[in-house]
């Protein structure tokens, strides 16, 4: 049975192929999609198509692409394929996108993930021309139940001239009633508090409201989200969870944290999951999580009735959690709650709440700032995604990261970072399998002892004491020393030999 049920859109179903061809060479188009999950699966392809036969004719066509977060190989990897991505933002993390973006083919902003929303509202990120959403069903009354992800599809569907729907029965019809879509926000100076003071607190409406009059197409479609299984977590994953765990039972002896935490934000990755897999085993109970994506950790958790609510925009589960969440998802409702990711991300919530933040990076320099995104200074990785809503604004804010990269190459620990996403003002502890360094309430001077002797890989460790000491001699102050003409220097030498140790 066709989940539309307004009857003014079920005349507006059509196929992908026609609605595809609404969207113009210029346009600006807000989709859905966060981490694999809830991304529109038929428009996308047939749009890249339709790029790639004007191309063929010589004809100019390319699009300005917004979504919640990074999507899949459908989105993202097809219509970065056939260039037709002109501008990107905010975070993305296909492999074919990166490379158009570091070819230069595509301009990508890399914008915090709470902020994008808002600057559409504002009109800083120009006009929207269409926006491409998946939802579940369209209810009767014309609002429709938002599917896996949330992100800025408010937004793209409030902002957007024309609208096209992709309606997705693989999608649970009993996610309704998972969401909490707010509608409070505003620009300042009329923005009023956020009134939500609970990670669970629902205070917006379980549906997406549609202006039926710009809905321009509606497509119906059973493909699953592309999910990705996770890899089971390697030992240095284990111990860098385990370092953490430790460092939040510590904390909670001193009585500087609750017996059962604070609403935990996690990272996506390896390391997240081990420290989620940590916590099965760990002494705490009632806990929550106030983050961006519901990940398989969480889930276990819920089901121990170790964890009591999780509020996030999207799901980012494996395959098989993914068919469990939508076998169950009735049971999964009371205790999960999928917000905006302009609520999710929001500043405010998190500051309230006083969120424990841990997210994983590239690299840190022994002073504590750290590098999310760039790749030797000048190649994008994926982008810094919610890492600064949350490191900026939570309780305790943690970084974690293998302590080198490329089989030893790389030491993830550097004099200077080559780029700068969180500064040493923010970042509060930082852990690689060698260990935990606590910055908290320490000089810059101070954390470079600590973050060198705990967190630096052996081979490395030596040759960042020696710098510190010669910086130390050779530096215009001794707040955060530096010898300018080196602080880079290991960065260079891998460019140019392959490795950051000297010959
Ligand atoms: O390279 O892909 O060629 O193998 O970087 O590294 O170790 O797989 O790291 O998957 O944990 O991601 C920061 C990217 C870490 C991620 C980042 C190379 C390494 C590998 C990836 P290959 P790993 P992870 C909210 C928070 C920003 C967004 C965010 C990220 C590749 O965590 O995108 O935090 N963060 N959102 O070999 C050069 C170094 C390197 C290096 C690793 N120092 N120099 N290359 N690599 N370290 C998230 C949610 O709540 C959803």
């Amino acid at each position: 049975m066709s989940r539309v049920l307004n009857k003014k859109l079920r005349k507006k179903i059509t196929t992908a192929e026609e609605a595809a061809k609404l969207i113009k060479p210029g346009h600006n188009v807000g989709m859905s999609g966060f981490t694999g999950a809830g991304y529109p699966k038929e428009i996308p392809g047939a749009l890249a198509a339709n790029i790639k036969a004007a191309h063929e004719r010589g004809e100019e066509f390319m699009i300005g692409l917004f979504t919640g977060a990074s999507t899949a190989p459908e989105l993202d990897g097809v219509l970065a394929e056939v260039d037709g991505i002109s501008f990107r933002t905010p975070y993305q993390s296909d492999p074919i996108m990166r490379k158009k973006i570091n070819a230069g083919i595509s301009e990508y902003a890399d914008i915090h993930l709470s902020h994008l929303a808002p600057m559409i509202w504002a009109g800083s990120m120009g006009r929207l021309n269409t926006a491409v959403v998946e939802v579940t069903a369209i209810n009767e009354d014309g609002t429709a139940v938002p599917s896996s992800s949330v992100g800025n599809n408010k937004t793209y569907l409030d902002q957007a001239d024309q609208i096209i729907l992709e309606v997705n029965s693989w999608q649970s019809a009993d996610l309704e009633g998972m969401h909490d879509i707010y509608y409070g926000t505003r620009l300042p100076p009329e923005r009023q508090p956020v009134m939500l003071t609970h990670t669970g607190d629902r205070i917006g409406q379980r549906n997406y409201k549609l202006d039926l009059d710009k809905v321009v197409a509606v497509i119906e479609t059973d493909a699953p989200d592309r999910n990705t299984p996770f890899k089971p977590a390697d030992e240095d994953s284990k111990k860098m969870a385990g370092f953490f765990l430790e460092f939040l039972t510590h904390e909670v002896k001193k009585g500087r944290l609750p017996k059962d935490l604070l609403p935990l934000q996690s990272g996506v990755g390896n390391v997240a999951n081990a420290v989620l897999a940590g916590l099965m085993d760990g002494p705490f109970s009632y806990l929550t999580s106030y983050t961006e994506v519901i990940q398989d950790g969480m889930v276990d958790l819920i089901d121990a009735d170790k964890m009591t609510v999780a509020s996030a925009t999207a799901f980012s589960l494996s395959p098989e959690y993914a068919n469990r969440m939508n076998d169950q998802a009735k049971r999964y409702r009371d205790k999960i709650v999928l917000r905006p990711q302009e609520i999710s991300n929001h500043p405010e919530m998190i500051r309230r709440l006083g969120v424990i933040a841990c997210n994983g990076m590239i690299e840190a320099d022994i002073y504590g700032n750290v590098n999310s995104t760039h790749i030797m200074g000048s190649k994008m990785q994926n982008g810094i995604g919610g890492s600064a809503d949350f490191t900026r604004n939570s309780f305790i804010s943690a970084f974690v990261t293998p302590s080198v990269a490329k089989g030893g190459a790389i030491s993830c620990i550097v004099p200077m970072v080559s780029h700068h996403d969180h500064t040493e003002h923010d970042v509060q502890v930082l852990i690689t399998e060698q260990g935990l360094a606590d910055l908290r309430g320490k000089s810059p001077k101070q954390r470079a002892k600590l973050i060198i002797a705990n967190c630096a890989h052996p081979t490395y460790r030596p040759l960042l004491e020696d710098y510190y000491e010669h910086a130390q001699k050779v530096c215009n102050g001794l707040q955060t020393p530096h010898d300018l003409r080196l602080s880079l220097s290991w960065h260079q030498r891998f460019l140019e030999t392959g490795t950051m140790q000297p010959a």
